[in-house]
């Protein structure tokens, strides 16, 4: 009877240890340089849960998974347009706030621009919010025009980008930024779907191509850091990240960056888990220890993205939190546009014109 009771036992351990050790890592699929890696070892160390992350840069690497399936994740970092799809495409699970104890920590404002993409917030919450400006070397754009980058038009007109093309530009490699940039820039709705609008703002970029050395999404950081190229259209935490790296590195190069005057995009990106999630417990409790103000604020140290979680802001030196190019101050935010998702022919479309942009085809 006794060794009847221990086989029984050693059955019934054997079904539910594989279970619950299968709940102890999470899968994340995170965009490149956007946390800060202790995090995720601190995460692994109060948890218990092993972190496997991967990273992208850019939203049709991240929208190419989902749609493929399996994802293989747990956890993904959609910014607002994609997120938008994503519902659409019903890839998400829908996400349960009340299993998140640190979503009272949401900014409000932020937390309600996410209702454009995802009403109620039904399926997402905010990681992080930022504006796609201008990254470019002080000394070697004073150098050649005599005054920092203020506007747009120093960097969207072929005879003004040419004054760059020796030191070298790179440009975001994403048709959502760069199409509605240009838009903006021809004081049209950077938000339309209209193909002729959308062909007008793509002719501005192919104008620009021959002064491109190259469309990336993240090389520019090191690039700009180490003095390789002078000037980049790109994301503002990137830029800051280009600035600090170059100053831990002891280099006299000094980068900045700008939300142009006549107005700049704000990105928002999110958090959320993908409907064929392994580890959906495992995935709860990473992004709810991601809205820890002690976690986002070191977040924010470590990227200069500012962070969805208001009370993170309190945490930092203000170096960093009254940092304009982090936090727009009022007159910039009103500025700022935000794009959202186009239809499937539109999204077609905006495809076909971006690849015309970079390689004149
Ligand atoms: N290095 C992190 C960059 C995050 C960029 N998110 C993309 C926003 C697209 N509008």
């Amino acid at each position: 009877m006794k060794k009847r009771i221990i086989f029984a036992l050693i059955i019934v351990l054997g079904f539910i240890v594989p279970c619950a050790a299968a709940e102890r890592v999470v899968n994340i699929f995170n965009w490149s340089d956007y946390i800060d890696p202790g995090v995720l070892a601190d995460f692994t160390r109060e948890t218990g849960i092993k972190v496997i992350y991967d990273t992208y840069d850019s939203n049709e690497m991240l929208e190419a998974r989902m749609l493929a399936g399996p994802t293989g994740y747990d956890v993904v970092a959609p910014s607002g347009p994609l997120l938008q799809r994503l519902v659409r495409a019903n890839v998400l699970r829908p996400l349960d706030r009340r299993r998140l104890t640190n979503a009272a920590n949401l900014w409000p404002e932020i937390d309600r621009r996410l209702q454009l993409y995802d009403p109620g917030g039904a399926h997402a919450v905010d990681y992080a919010w930022f504006t796609t400006g201008v990254a470019y070397n002080e000394a070697k754009i004073t150098e050649r025009i005599g005054k920092p980058i203020a506007s747009w038009d120093e960097v969207l007109r072929p005879d003004a980008l040419k004054k760059f093309s020796d030191c070298a530009v790179y440009m975001l490699d994403s048709p959502e930024d760069m199409l509605a940039i240009a838009l903006n820039y021809l004081k049209l709705d950077p938000n339309s779907k209209n193909s002729g609008d959308l062909r007008r703002a793509a002719d501005v970029l192919a104008g620009l191509r021959r002064y491109v050395k190259k469309f990336h999404s993240s090389e520019y950081i090191n690039a700009l850091a180490n003095g390789d190229i002078c000037l980049a259209i790109g994301w503002a935490g990137d830029a800051l990240q280009a600035r600090n790296r170059a100053r831990e590195a002891g280099s006299d190069v000094n980068i900045a960056f700008v939300a142009p005057v006549e107005g700049a995009m704000i990105s928002l990106d999110t958090l959320a888990i993908p409907i064929d999630a392994a580890h959906v417990d495992a995935a709860y409790i990473f992004i709810d220890y991601l809205l820890r103000p002690d976690v986002a604020a070191r977040n924010v140290r470590a990227t200069n993205f500012a962070s969805g979680v208001l009370p993170a802001r309190k945490l930092l030196d203000p170096s960093i939190g009254n940092d304009p190019a982090i936090y727009p101050d009022a007159a910039t935010m009103s500025r700022l546009f935000a794009v959202t998702a186009p239809d499937q022919s539109t999204q077609k479309l905006m495809t076909r014109l971006w690849t015309m942009v970079k390689t004149g085809h």
